[in-house]
């Protein structure tokens, strides 16, 4: 195994390092049914475990989509509890305190939020892991594929958001001898509504009030990272400086080493999948995983390549630049001959790659290579003959993985591009071919010509995506009874006056067939002027998408609970409306240099791990006050200057 450990820059105390293993996008049962790679994902999967309870680490953080499908069949989620199972329960005591778990908590009082607290459960290293768009939740309850592996007691699912346009973000307190780790996490939000949100300061994170400068922050996120088109990303200026680290789900191509961001003094951290699921440049970069070092406020990255993953070459090949083959005749042998070759190479030097993955073992030398995966991408313009794609393909039957679309043919890139409610888009993908066009975007052009006033195209187009693509049967009922019910409170809201108010709800009502029967009575006794639980005027009822859900209580809970111990000691905290800017303290005015710093003057030098001797006000088990600090960040602007035309229909 190639252990690139880089050289540390600090001696390792142990009772005060948090070692964490860092992965993501491991799509567990990602083309489950191929006959070859079959078993890729749960391999893979299983490897970074196993790793994890050999290195003994803390803790292990995933970035989202632990799951391809939104609803796993049951090999996936066998071989993924099989794994957990396997490497995280065991003797081991996990020796990090816990001080918060407020981003945990399911909603479920009977179940214990972290599992290493539960007492019947012998949990070695705790998983903490949130949402990706691949496993998030859906369907009646709004449960994720996580909801199932938390129950289980096997994985802490956290960084839930109940609504998607009021997030707030409390941090999982952590503390191991002198290090103090707040873990931050925010699962994966349609990107131009997380865009919608951050720019209206919708998104705020809230601060442990004690120690403020000795925590480190680690945020945890599964968005886009590149702009894909003006706001369907999370730009890194959104984050706060106050975070000293981001591990960045999503995004599959492998960047281990992180990048320094010096605008926004932080480190971010791509661990990229442990499965390719598309054939594109970005999954041949090769795959690791890492174990994040934390002592104090310093940190550094171990690198570990994996070894289960299939090798992947890919080779952009322009005929027109290849002399040996002669444009504008009766060139197919020609072109065949040189393709085929092209491809015997790329089979080499994937054969050689995993020999490299596979470190200094000398075991593998006997073992079976594993059949690579191999594409090449080749611009035939200027007078070349091709063959069908799967033909040529299909030669290397038994010598690669994909034998049906090895290579891709395609003429020279033509962007063409369409501006359209504010969006650029490519109608040339990557591959070079024309982009399929997405259920969502004809679910809107059909809808503008049938003027639907109720439903946003966009929304309903979602939801239809789910249905097809996430196998959720209820989303479109859903859609629509989530979007009725926004609209009959925007109504509401608007223009109706109590006297004419139960005219039209109960109008609207009729007019939608769909509405079940219980959100009909909801309706219907809300209309009811005898109904004590309906104000007119309230500002609570507004874009209320989980109202009535028990995750959504317990939000509110949450939120009350920490307005009581912000109110306990009114002189150390600022307004709730205070911008960050304003905030007492040097908590916005570290510079890279002092976090960089390896013996940070203020971290105590005892080595005993606990503190509280010297401390008098050490913060008890569950009582760490937090202090809300608003999200808001220089680059970003108030919002109404940044309207844009999309915005009303990206309101969901
Ligand atoms: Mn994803």
């Amino acid at each position: 195994m190639t252990n690139e450990r880089q050289n540390a820059p600090f001696n390792d105390q142990e009772s005060n390092t948090i070692r964490i293993l860092i992965a993501s996008d491991n799509h567990v049962g990602y083309a489950e049914k191929d006959p070859v790679r079959g078993n890729d994902s749960f391999v893979s999967f299983d490897e970074i475990l196993t790793i994890a309870r050999e290195k003994e680490v803390d803790m292990v953080l995933l970035g989202g989509d632990i799951f391809h499908d939104n609803r796993p069949s049951r090999k996936a989620f066998y071989q993924a509890l099989r794994s957990l199972r396997l490497n995280c329960l065991g003797d081991k005591p996990c020796e990090l305190e816990l001080l918060s778990d407020t981003s945990v908590t399911t909603g479920d009082t009977a179940i214990c939020s972290v599992n290493y607290q539960d007492p019947n459960i012998n949990v070695a290293i705790p998983v903490f892991s949130i949402h990706g768009n691949h496993d998030d939740p859906s369907g009646d309850g709004r449960y994720s594929a996580l909801d199932i592996l938390q129950v289980t007691g096997l994985v802490n699912y956290f960084g839930r958001v109940p609504e998607n346009d009021n997030i707030t973000i409390s941090p999982i307190l952590l503390q191991k001898g002198s290090t103090k780790l707040a873990l931050y996490g925010l699962s994966n939000v349609r990107d131009q509504r997380l865009y919608h949100s951050f720019r209206e300061n919708k998104v705020k994170f809230l601060r442990p009030d004690l120690y403020q400068e000795e925590w480190f922050n680690l945020l945890v996120v599964h968005q886009n990272h590149a702009a894909h088109t003006e706001t369907s990303y999370l730009p890194e200026s959104f984050i706060q400086d106050f975070y000293d680290f981001v591990l960045w789900g999503h995004e599959h191509e492998c960047i281990i080493d992180g990048t320094y961001n010096p605008m926004q003094k932080f480190t971010v951290v791509q661990p990229g999948s442990s499965v390719a699921t598309s054939l594109s440049p970005g999954e041949t970069v090769p795959k690791h995983c890492g174990i994040l070092h934390i002592t104090g406020r310093d940190f550094f990255m171990e690198k570990i390549r994996l070894r289960t993953v299939r090798p992947f070459v890919m080779k952009d090949i322009v005929l027109s630049e290849v002399q040996s083959i002669p444009p504008m005749v009766d060139n197919k042998r020609e072109v065949l001959t040189y393709l085929i070759s092209q491809v015997e190479e790329a089979i080499e030097e994937a054969n050689q790659q995993w020999l490299e993955a596979q470190g200094d073992d000398p075991a593998v030398l006997n073992e079976k290579h594993p059949l690579p995966l191999i594409r090449l991408r080749v611009d035939y313009t200027g007078g070349y003959q091709t063959e069908n794609p799967q033909r040529f393909s299909n030669r290397f039957v038994g010598r690669v993985a994909n034998a049906t679309d090895v290579v891709l043919f395609h003429l020279k890139r033509k962007y063409t591009r369409t501006k359209k409610n504010n969006e650029v888009v490519d109608n040339v993908g990557e591959d070079g071919k024309i982009n399929a066009l997405r259920v969502e975007s004809l679910v809107n052009e059909y809808l503008k010509k049938n003027q639907l006033e109720c439903l946003p195209g966009n929304v309903l187009g979602q939801a239809v995506i789910n249905f097809v693509e996430k196998d959720d049967k209820d989303a479109i009922k859903e859609c629509v009874e989530d979007h009725l019910s926004k609209q009959i409170n925007l109504l509401v809201k608007k223009r109706v006056t109590e006297e004419n108010l139960e005219e039209e709800i109960k109008t609207l009502v009729k007019n939608i067939p769909q509405l079940s029967t219980s959100k009909r009575k909801e309706y219907e006794s809300m209309a009811t002027p005898a109904s004590t639980s309906f104000r007119v005027t309230s500002p609570d009822m507004d874009e209320d998408k989980t109202s009535g859900s028990p995750v959504r209580l317990e939000e509110n809970e949450e939120k009350d609970d920490f307005q009581e111990l912000n109110h306990a000691e009114p002189s150390s905290q600022p307004p709730k409306t205070t911008k960050t800017r304003n905030l007492p303290g040097s908590m916005f005015q570290k510079s890279a240099s002092t976090k960089r710093t390896p013996a940070k003057t203020n971290t105590p030098k005892k080595t005993s791990g606990r503190t509280q001797g010297k401390r008098v006000n050490k913060p008890a088990e569950k009582s760490t006050q937090l202090m809300m600090t608003q999200s808001f960040n220089s680059s970003q602007k108030p919002g109404s200057q940044y309207l844009d035309d999309d915005d009303e229909i990206l309101d969901d």
